[in-house]
């Protein structure tokens, strides 16, 4: 059985994740920012090294296409992820899927194999939706799933726009998005999460993708003297945002169900230690595999912002971020992902994603699967983010083969 080329592989992921890297090493590379940039230039880099034809659309995701004369006109095998990165991220995390794509088509280039089909690889743009909201936006505008100038006037975090930043860069490309119409999409992935580990099952065959819900909560109170100011005569923002916090956190932990919440952000001004806060900002992110629930624990979360209200005599409005239904992968995938386990002799199980993939948009356009291996400790979107070489060659050789039965 033909096998992935290792060291180049777990090279490129180290030398990869060396970029970007802050004062405190902290490996950041924010969508469309300067150390995006240098990530950007060296797999494109890579990508004319194997002699691929490099595409850049206009929201600047990025492909390398093999394609022959005699194949160029089928819809191609696409196979993807993201090398945009949370703060302080892993240097597994959506790279680990770009650089195994590109080292499967210079594997079955080298081995002289002949596809009937183009096979590309791509790194879509602002995956992670840390800089600019939604995530998953590039492959979200490649399924068609949100127009280009709206993702191009995102305005960032940092006040910042989308489509400025991707020229400034130098990666608003000239292809139209959704030039690339695949004929299948794979992406391999860390599981981000503690069950392959845990079942000591070395290959995730995933089959479904939760459910997500992002919102922004602003809450405006009335700043005043936090000593002169009686408890009964207060807006304070703060302690309104601390009491969702709290009823939503606690309802979610008490359920017997699957959903998680998570408030990652969370600002106060004027964010004075003796001024009550006359506003709070914090986002929401939930998850379900579920739409019902999902729905519902959306409705019971409303309902409760209503009733604090006026409890608590502040205004409270909320900003939807994002909002993705749970998604199905291609059951004949799945299935060709368990056969090639089974025949290197690899354990394999079918799961679902607890996280967020560019896997998820492309599924909307073409039948997609993903391919997950261990995260050790289940940690992610951290430093701590790691998965041993063994596991990574082995989930790479999966893609391989099954890159290779889909591009015959
Ligand atoms: O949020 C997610 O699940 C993904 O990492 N963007
Ligand atoms: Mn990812
Ligand atoms: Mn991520």
């Amino acid at each position: 059985m033909i096998a992935i080329d290792a060291q180049r592989l777990l090279g490129r992921i180290r030398e990869l994740g060396a970029v970007g890297r802050d004062g405190e090493d902290r490996l950041i590379r924010l969508a469309a920012s300067d150390t995006d940039k240098q990530g950007r230039d060296l797999f494109v880099g890579w990508l004319r090294q194997a002699g691929l034809d490099v595409a850049i659309d206009r929201v600047g995701n990025i492909f390398g296409i093999w394609q022959s004369p005699d194949n160029r006109e089928l819809a191609p095998l696409l196979i993807g992820s993201h090398i945009d990165t949370v703060i302080d991220a892993g240097i597994y995390d959506g790279c680990y899927g770009v650089l195994a794509g590109l080292e499967v088509i210079e594997t079955l280039k080298a081995t002289g194999f002949s596809p009937s089909r183009p096979i590309a690889v791509a790194a879509f743009t602002n995956e992670e939706g840390v800089r600019y909201t939604p995530d998953m936006m590039g492959s979200l505008v490649h399924a068609g799933g949100i127009d280009a100038e709206t993702v191009l006037a995102a305005i960032g975090t940092d006040g910042s726009v989308l489509g400025q930043e991707l020229a400034r860069i130098g990666y608003a490309g000239d292809r139209e998005p959704g030039f690339l119409k695949p004929h299948a999409y794979l992406e391999l992935h860390i599981e981000q999460g503690p069950v392959l580990e845990r079942e000591s099952v070395p290959i995730g065959a995933v089959e479904n993708l939760q459910g997500i819900s992002w919102q922004r909560i602003t809450i405006e109170g009335v700043a005043n003297h936090a000593g002169t100011t009686p408890m009964s005569m207060r807006n304070d923002a703060g302690h309104a945002a601390a009491r969702i916090i709290t009823f939503l956190l606690d309802r979610i932990k008490a359920s017997n169900a699957p959903t998680v919440a998570t408030v990652g952000t969370i600002r106060f001004e004027p964010n004075a230690i003796n001024v009550i806060p006359s506003r709070a900002v914090f986002t929401i992110d939930l998850r379900d595999p579920d739409e019902q629930r999902l729905q519902a624990e959306e409705a019971a979360l409303a309902a409760y912002l209503e009733q604090l209200a006026t409890d608590e005599n502040v205004t409270i409005s909320v900003e939807q971020l994002a909002r993705f239904e749970p998604v199905i992968f291609d059951l004949r995938i799945v299935e060709r992902i368990e056969a090639a386990a089974k025949r290197r002799g690899l354990g394999v199980r079918r799961m679902t994603s607890g996280a967020g993939h560019d896997a998820q948009m492309l599924a909307r356009i073409a039948p997609a699967a993903m391919i997950f291996v261990p995260s050790t400790g289940g940690i992610s979107h951290s430093p701590r983010e790691h998965t041993d070489d063994a596991e990574l060659v082995a989930g790479a050789n999966i893609l391989l083969d099954v890159a290779a039965q889909l591009a015959k």
